[in-house]
């Protein structure tokens, strides 16, 4: 556990009362508590633009499991990189449509592609990837 330091810096004004809009908006009482979150949210923004740095994430998947192969596509892909997925749910939406939400582990750089490879398969209707941190950079 780090000890806190006390940082004084200068916004114009208008930037300052957009971010105080927001604060507000977002429901925090604390300013500071805010800024903390902005900050950590522009590490981890960060750590995704570095390809090689490790990071989590998840991808997730909607799709017509109708689509001749596609599940066992989808399967085949993530065997091919099980070194990088912690966890996997599957939901019925309905009696077409699949929800798969995948948690992910790695290099951005080889998140990205596999989140791709997810992605291009016919049949995927909508993927996403969600971009988080192994929380690392962040103590
Ligand atoms: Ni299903």
């Amino acid at each position: 556990m780090h000890g806190m330091i006390r940082l004084s810096f200068t916004l114009d004004e208008g930037l300052a009362g957009r971010l105080e809009d927001l604060r507000q908006h977002r429901g925090y009482r604390n300013r500071s508590e805010f800024l903390r979150d902005a900050l950590r949210d522009f590490l981890v923004k960060h750590s995704w633009q570095t390809s090689s740095n490790t990071v989590v994430g998840t991808v997730t998947l909607v799709y017509d499991h109708h689509t001749p192969g596609l599940t066992e596509r989808l399967v085949q892909i993530q065997h091919d990189h099980h070194g990088k997925i912690l966890a996997s749910t599957h939901v019925h939406l309905d009696h077409d449509t699949c929800v798969e939400v995948i948690i992910v582990k790695g290099t951005a750089s080889d998140l990205a592609a596999l989140a791709n490879s997810l992605q291009r398969e016919r049949g995927v209707l909508h993927a996403s990837m969600c971009t988080s941190t192994t929380g690392g950079e962040l103590r």
